[in-house]
């Protein structure tokens, strides 16, 4: 292997427990290295056939017996591509700590954060984005995002961006063909690399608006609902929640401050927010403290629901931008191009949970994850293929868009950190996975 391994004494065996929850029944133990199966065959008496799991009396530092379920998975089919062999035994903090120190006295080092991981990249089992997708995963807050990290996990990001890759270095490479011979060049050529490298950029374009996205799909948007006093914006809350939350009266001013509630609209999970009703003129100090309040929201919100009562003039006030909404349409109806709801008769609340979805979500149907390290890397790649269109253009040297061409092949290298010899530095290695836990 010519590739430099970075890690800490990379041919030393480690020893980490593999589960995380403190209330599990069981604890996995895994050991990794050259060393595994010398290290924890004499406490097992004889590992069990490759890949098969079985029981066996497993002795402790303390030479006392526990029962566990050992595998054993030969490298390089494993998930570090080394040796490594699991380890189910009964957990809890002091039982699992008598086993790994069994573990660590034959010779076993304490692995450190993500370094599981990390030797499974340096294995060529995973290339980065993934492993940073099982990071993403474990940490994972909304469904979304559980989905999003699995595809980068399956290596969907990836093969896309090798993809790009791939032929941002072909046309490179017919370019640099042409450097002694500049003058033979045709301008059909220079009009077809300018096209093509034109839509390789807005491939790069793409994925990072489907980036932003996935970004807002995982972060649980806030829809805040606004719009005066007695618009009905708590029974709409309400209605929208299937519960009674906030509070619903007819006396103008109640909600005195912002109420909010997770909620999932077709498969997305948002935030709903009712805010106190928006008027000028009151003397109520909480009232108008609260006020206040509705004005953070709005500022704050993905999306605003703009709500006026069916039985009240328009306002001024509406937010432009917001999804005008028209509240109390079983008493009527005065805005006929908002769109209607009643909370009381449930009549346009299917449409407006499918506005929320398709505004918040935007016209992407299937967002990609973007961690900020691809973000930034996809930009400088589709930065550099602009500048190379633009070098072309002015008939500048050939020279030089190779040489952006090359920029933006290794910003895109980057993303998988495939390039085995190239550019993912132990920099950029420790910072992404001293992020993980220890265990991974
Ligand atoms: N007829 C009718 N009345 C409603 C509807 N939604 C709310 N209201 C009434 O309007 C008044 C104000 O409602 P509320 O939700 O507290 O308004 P908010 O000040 O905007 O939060 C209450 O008396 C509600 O019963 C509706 O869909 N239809
Ligand atoms: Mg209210």
């Amino acid at each position: 292997m010519t590739r430099p391994r970075a890690s800490q004494s990379p041919d030393s065996t480690i020893v980490g427990v593999a589960t995380g929850t403190p209330d599990g029944g069981v604890a996995i133990v895994r050991v990794s290295g050259p060393e595994a199966r010398s290290i924890v065959e004499p406490i097992v008496e004889t590992l069990p056939p490759p890949r098969t799991l079985a029981r066996r009396r497993l002795r402790d530092s303390e030479g006392a017996a526990e029962d566990a379920l050992v595998v054993w998975m030969p490298g390089p089919k494993s998930f570090t591509g080394e040796d490594v062999i699991e380890l189910h035994v009964h957990a809890g903090a002091r039982n699992v700590g008598r086993i790994v120190a069994a573990l660590r006295e034959r010779g076993a080092r304490a692995a450190g954060p993500g370094e599981f991981t990390r030797r499974a990249f340096e294995h060529g089992r995973l290339s980065l984005e993934q492993a940073e997708g099982i990071a993403a995963l474990i940490a994972a807050r909304t469904s979304a995002a559980i989905d999003q990290a699995r595809r980068l996990v399956a290596g969907e990001l990836g093969r896309e961006v090798e993809a790009l890759r791939r032929a941002v270095g072909d046309l490179r490479a017919e370019i640099e063909a042409n450097l002694d011979f500049p003058d033979d060049v045709a301008d059909g050529d220079v009009s077809r690399w300018r096209e093509e490298l034109m839509q390789h950029e807005a491939t790069a374009r793409a994925w990072l608006r489907s980036f932003a996205a996935g970004q807002r799909a995982r972060e649980r948007a806030r829809v805040v609902i606004a719009g005066p006093p007695n618009a009905g914006k708590s029974a709409l809350f309400n209605a929208l929640l299937g519960r009674s939350r906030a509070i619903v009266s007819p006396t103008p001013g109640t909600t005195r401050d912002y109420v909010e509630a997770e909620l999932l609209i077709d498969g997305l999970e948002v935030v709903v927010v009712d805010t106190a009703g928006l008027r000028s003129a009151t003397d109520d100090s909480i009232e108008h403290e609260g006020i206040g309040r509705s004005r953070e929201q709005i500022a704050g919100a993905e999306l605003v629901l703009w709500l006026e009562p069916a039985e009240a003039a328009p306002t001024e006030a509406a937010v432009p931008e917001g999804l005008h909404v028209e509240s109390k349409r079983d008493l009527g109806a005065r805005r006929p191009d908002w769109l209607g709801v009643s909370a009381q008769t449930g009549e346009g609340l299917e449409e407006l949970r499918a506005q929320i979805a398709t505004r918040v979500r935007g016209d992407e149907t299937a967002p990609w994850i973007g961690l900020a390290r691809h973000r930034d890397r996809a930009f400088d790649a589709a930065a550099a293929m602009a500048s190379a269109q633009g070098l072309l253009e002015r008939a500048a040297p050939l020279e030089l868009v190779a040489f952006e061409l090359g920029v933006a092949e290794r910003q895109l290298a980057e993303i998988t950190g495939r390039d085995a010899l190239g550019p993912v530095g132990e920099d950029v290695l420790g910072r992404i996975f001293s992020q993980f836990c220890i265990g991974k």
